[in-house]
């Protein structure tokens, strides 16, 4: 579908239009009395949310690479329908296909509280069917207002009951790394992968980065808060439907080899995914519906 055909079809004043954005991709353009966001269709992949009267809530590599079939550094990206590398390829995507595959859009609308909804679904294809052979649908639902609503919805539309992987990867933006604590993971067991290791720990306290972070929690449904004394704020995420918490800092040397974070980029962001991975993968009988919902909001800070 043409920019012009979006436009005709899912743009509704002062809240959503489509536009060519980098890298050519089409983004989803929304501005209403709460707040702006963008999505890049490819991937459903929102790349800011920023409420008015805040700074921006989501972070987006300024070195964000924008190419048809490459990842976004930064925003939410979705991973799905698995998370991290394949159990049996490797020669399969990191963090499955979804996130640089073609969505569509299905809906949009003006919802009564000013927010803006969108729903997208994505496009399967004979390159997706071959990466994962289990009849189903994938859609994101997203409402941008004073809160920022995400929801990933799998419906198992075959005969058979399937494992699902699955994460909204987001990239938060703080102030300043040593500025910043999570807190809500308390007492949680993780999966220690910084380094290469896979080491099983408890976590003691909040959560403070000092070097690289790359941690699933595991059998948690907590929110977490993003405590960040440099903005005087705290960010909310709430989810349901996820039993696994991701929480990623690359640190210097990794961002630096990924090439798309910039200098000292990872200083301004840290990742908080709400997940379904490792022992917490989900098996979606047929005919199920599974969703993954998250609630991003900010607070003062207490
Ligand atoms: O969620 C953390 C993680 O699995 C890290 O291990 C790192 O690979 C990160 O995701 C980013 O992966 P990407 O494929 O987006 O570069």
């Amino acid at each position: 579908m043409t920019i012009a055909d979006l436009n005709q079809r899912h743009a509704i004043a002062s809240h959503i239009q489509f536009k060519e954005g980098p890298g050519r991709l089409t983004v989803a353009e929304i501005a209403n009395a709460h707040a702006s966001a963008s999505i890049a269709l490819q991937g459903a992949h929102l790349m800011t949310w920023q409420p008015k009267g805040q700074e921006p809530v989501i972070w987006l590599s300024k070195f964000a690479k924008f190419s048809p079939g490459k990842s976004i550094r930064g925003g939410v990206p979705v991973c799905w329908p698995w998370f991290g590398p394949h159990a049996s390829d490797s020669k399969l995507p990191g963090h499955g296909y979804a996130r640089t595959v073609m969505w569509e859009v299905l809906e949009t609308r003006a919802m009564p509280d000013g927010s803006t909804f969108i729903r997208l679904g994505l496009i399967e294809n004979d390159a997706t069917r071959a990466q994962w052979p289990h009849p189903s649908s994938v859609q994101l639902e997203i409402t941008a207002g004073p809160t920022l609503h995400m929801a990933l919805i799998t419906h198992n539309s075959g005969a058979q009951s399937f494992t699902l992987g699955e994460a909204l990867h987001t990239y938060f933006h703080i102030s300043d790394v040593a500025r910043m604590t999570i807190h809500g993971l308390e007492g949680c067991d993780y999966m220690d992968k910084a380094g290469g290791a896979s080491e099983l720990r408890t976590q003691q306290g909040g959560i403070v980065i000092t070097s690289e972070v790359d941690r699933v929690y595991m059998n948690t449904a907590a929110d977490c808060l993003i405590e960040d004394r440099g903005l005087q704020r705290t960010i909310r995420i709430a989810k349901q439907g996820s039993q696994s918490t991701v929480v990623w800092n690359p640190w210097t040397a990794k961002a630096d080899q990924m090439g798309d974070f910039g200098p000292e980029g990872h200083r301004g962001m840290v990742c908080v995914e709400s997940a379904n991975a490792l022992g917490n993968v989900v098996s979606v009988a047929p005919g199920e519906t599974h969703r993954m919902v998250v609630e991003y909001s900010v607070e003062a800070l207490g």
